[in-house]
């Protein structure tokens, strides 16, 4: 399939593009016009380029099959993503960064274990991370920690649809955090509005079918390998090419699924099978994500990434490294962060959605 990443636009038409699942790339390169990039990367062309100087450079075939995505992909670029429907009232994606706060119900959770297993105290929880701001609470049950073992669905529907049924009654918006379909279903039924799959349908062949059932908003995550493996020697020859074309390529296997696209956000899976050097090439890349045209959500929250770079061991006392990341992605164009610490990582986007909108006109 061909898969469009826009770099970055310039002032004369132009843009820098990647381009994967080109059947000639070396020949497209050598036909375009001398503009600076024009390389091959691991059978990716790598050009500056004018949509129409590309499109004239690729066979007939291709440039049918190129058009629409080339297109697509250049207007999405940095353009704010829509709003998101969902069955209780719409997420003003368009308008600002939201955030949604995490509330793990498991006994083994990375940055929160154990805390919240208890229901009651679970629920109390949610009220504090919706009094805090948070436009949506994901409600997981089960770790998604590196060599975290799975839960069965049982046990996962028993942590999740009390808390999700007692939030959605006091009228708290939550999105459900699993990867299987019958956790997803039981979720929603129950008043999640939103499905989080950090699996992108890969661990339960029944999800997607759910998920189009239900016509819930979908987020499709990157991830490598299993909770279980991943972080076990993670490899990339590019590991944002990479990343992209997967939510590219799994972006239109979703429509094929009955998934629509207007109703997907994408996920770069920051801790999901990287190494701390992919998972900050990841977050530098986030603007380049945009060019998928669907909200970007990062979830870098407490992550160990975090600690390699600062020295700090707690995933507790990573506060300024995640409010540092968070800032960095809304001002690449994020529309949804996964955070623990919600009053906090508000005030830090506010300030950076209001620098990367700052527009004084001339003279004002
Ligand atoms: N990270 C975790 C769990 N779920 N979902 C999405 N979409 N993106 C993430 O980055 C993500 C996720 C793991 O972090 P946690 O243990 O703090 O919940």
């Amino acid at each position: 399939m061909l898969t469009v990443r826009v770099r970055q636009r310039l002032g004369d038409g132009a843009a820098h593009l990647v381009i994967g699942g080109l059947q000639r790339p070396e020949a497209v390169a050598a036909a375009l016009p001398a503009r600076g990039v024009a390389a091959v990367h691991h059978g990716r062309l790598d050009a500056v380029t004018r949509a129409e100087e590309l499109l004239a450079a690729v066979t007939s075939a291709e440039r049918t099959t190129l058009a629409p995505p080339l297109r697509r992909a250049l207007a999405a670029f940095a353009a704010p993503p829509p709003d998101l429907d969902t069955p209780a009232g719409v997420l003003p994606t368009s308008a600002r960064p939201l955030i949604m706060g995490v509330l793990n119900v498991t006994p083994d959770s990375f940055s929160d274990g154990g805390r919240y297993a208890r229901t009651d105290v679970a629920v109390r929880a949610g009220h504090t991370l919706a009094a805090a701001g948070a436009d949506l609470v994901d409600v997981g049950g089960e770790s998604t920690r590196p060599g975290a073992d799975p839960v069965p669905v049982e046990v996962e529907v028993e942590r999740v649809v009390p808390v999700v049924t007692a939030l959605a009654a006091a009228g708290v918006r939550t999105s459900v955090d699993t990867s299987k379909a019958a956790v997803a279903r039981a979720a929603v039924e129950a008043g999640a509005v939103l499905v989080n799959d950090v699996s992108a349908g890969a661990f339960d062949p029944e999800l997607l079918p759910c998920v189009a059932e239900l016509g819930v908003p979908y987020v499709l995550m990157h991830l490598r390998g299993t909770p279980r493996s991943m972080q076990r020697d993670p490899r990339y020859l590019d590991v944002v090419a990479e990343v992209f074309d997967h939510l590219a390529i799994r972006l239109a296997e979703l429509e094929a699924a009955g998934i629509a696209r207007e109703r997907v956000l994408v996920d770069p899976g920051l801790g999901f099978g990287k190494t701390t050097a992919h998972n900050l090439a990841l977050v530098g890349a986030t603007r380049e994500l945009t060019s998928l045209g669907r909200p970007v959500l990062i979830g870098a929250s407490r992550k160990s990434f975090l600690g390699a770079v600062t020295g700090v061991d707690d995933p507790g006392d990573r506060l300024e490294a995640s409010l540092a990341v968070a800032a960095l992605a809304v001002a690449g164009g994020a529309r949804l962060l996964r955070v623990h610490d919600v009053a906090e990582t508000r005030r830090a986007v506010a300030l950076a959605h209001a620098v990367a909108t700052a527009r004084p006109t001339p003279g004002g």
